[in-house]
């Protein structure tokens, strides 16, 4: 049984886990550091302990003070959220010794999925999709060479331990490929302490689309369809979406599956996402796998209506997943704005500092997460997102004029944020014609 949850987070997903468990009837433990105190969502929970000072290496990614908070709170499940120590897992590891249930997958799936070149082994094993590649790490500059040459530049270098665009360097001659490869190992064993690179053909101009997944400890695991999340800026989302547009169903079918016998060969339980990218050709090519929740899962709750946080804690509690592959439908469309405190005029520069006023929209299918207020201080120490707007309505089409609506009515004055460049994509007729790849806003607005 779970009967309290801490909550191992910040910002718009603490409030999101809170809203949930505050629903499930379970009660809510939060941790904040000296940035956060006085935050509004933290008077929603049960009780709330400081763990250290505003930088996260001293308060959120401190798993001894997390954990002492979990013993103190009395908790039974931590949620890590997304980023932080949500993808840790020793974390996971120091949980499940400590009997407090890590609402995630184990720490041995986490692990084979963080590694990106095991990951990427494993798909091929059960006919998932890959981009032409190593078999495995690159050791020297000869094997890279020779497998350049064999499917040809450019050519991408990928740190095993990386992911998210981390630890990722293109490669176009062979010049460049052989600084590139002893520079790529060095780099990643600092960031990471995993030298292990591997190399993948580099496909131009992809979409990405990205599958929601959840599992239970029964062996049920059921896919929740697609986001669309090709609208980024150097490996920022922006905007994102579900249906993925321009996805035939025999496409979506095929990755959706792809995306469950990953899951199933991974042991994998707990919300993930499979990501792909897909080519201009229209073929997909599995990437990697998100071990956590992510940002953008709101958009396939509204248009599954399923709630992923209540999913989560629910398959973490031991319980079977209520539905079958068969009753998940996806009905409609959804949209998600983020809205950073960023100033999109200055090289999306964060902008901290006092959200002097703010008018929220409402109405018919919109939704905005966030933990913002009037008087709340957009600190300089975490993340520049203060909120993510979201409309859900029967087709695209009805969804962008809504989206545009609810942009409208969102005032947010005292910082600069990224309302301006959501109504100029939203303007965009290549928004509207989904004719978008990951390179687009580089492409249409250059820095
Ligand atoms: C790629 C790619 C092209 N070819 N792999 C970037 C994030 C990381 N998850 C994987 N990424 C990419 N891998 C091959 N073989 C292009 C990207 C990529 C990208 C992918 C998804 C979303 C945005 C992106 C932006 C630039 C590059």
């Amino acid at each position: 049984m779970i009967k309290r949850i801490l909550i191992a987070n910040l910002g718009e997903i603490a409030l999101r886990i809170l809203r949930a468990c505050r629903e499930l009837g379970v009660e809510t433990v939060a941790v904040y550091s000296e940035a956060d105190r006085g935050a509004a969502y933290l008077n929603l929970a049960n009780e709330a302990y400081c763990v250290g000072t505003p930088k996260a290496g001293d308060s959120y990614l401190k798993i001894d003070r997390v954990i002492s908070a979990a013993e103190i709170g009395n908790v039974q499940a931590i949620h890590p959220g997304y980023g932080f120590l949500a993808e840790n897992a020793h974390f996971a590891e120091i949980c499940r010794s400590c009997e407090i249930e890590f609402i995630g997958p184990t720490a041995e799936a986490m692990a084979l999925v963080g590694d990106k070149n095991a990951a990427r082994r494993m798909a091929k094993q059960v006919n998932v999709p890959t981009v032409p590649g190593s078999e495995g790490a690159v050791e020297s500059e000869a094997e890279a060479l020779k497998l350049a040459h064999e499917f040809g530049f450019p050519v991408l270098i990928k740190a095993s331990a990386g992911g998210g665009g981390r630890g990722m360097r293109v490669a176009l001659n062979d010049l460049a490929l052989k600084s590139a490869i002893q520079q790529a190992q060095a780099e990643a064993q600092a960031a990471f302490g995993n030298g292990e690179v591997y190399l993948e053909k580099y496909v131009e101009h992809p979409r990405h689309v990205e599958v929601q997944v959840i599992a239970d400890n029964h062996g049920n695991v059921v896919h929740l369809f697609e986001r669309d999340c090709s609208m980024q800026r150097r490996h920022q989302k922006l905007v994102e979406e579900s249906p993925g547009p321009r996805l035939d169903a025999e496409t979506r079918k095929a990755m959706c599956d792809a995306a469950v016998r990953l899951v199933r060969a991974a042991n994998y339980t707990n919300a993930g996402t499979i990501e792909f990218i897909v080519a201009p050709s229209g073929e997909f090519y599995f990437i990697e796998m998100n071990a956590r929740i992510q940002v953008e899962h709101p958009v396939t709750e509204m248009v599954t209506g399923i709630d992923l946080i209540k999913a989560q804690i629910m398959v973490a509690a031991g319980e079977k997943l209520p539905y079958r592959q068969e009753d998940v439908r996806q009905r409609g469309a959804a949209i998600e704005c983020r809205i950073n405190a960023e100033d999109p005029e200055k090289n999306f520069r964060p902008t901290p500092g006092k959200i002097t006023q703010l008018r929220v929209p409402g109405g018919f299918g919109v939704r905005f997460d966030s933990h913002v207020h009037e008087g709340y201080v957009v600190s300089p120490y975490y993340d520049s997102m203060i909120g993510k707007l979201i409309v859900h309505q029967p087709t695209r089409r009805e969804a962008i004029a809504c989206m545009k609506r609810a942009l409208s009515e969102l005032h947010i004055e005292g910082v600069k944020t990224t309302i301006p460049i959501h109504q100029k994509i939203l303007d965009h007729t290549a928004f509207h014609e989904a004719r978008v790849d990951t390179t687009f806003i580089e492409r249409t607005w250059p820095t």
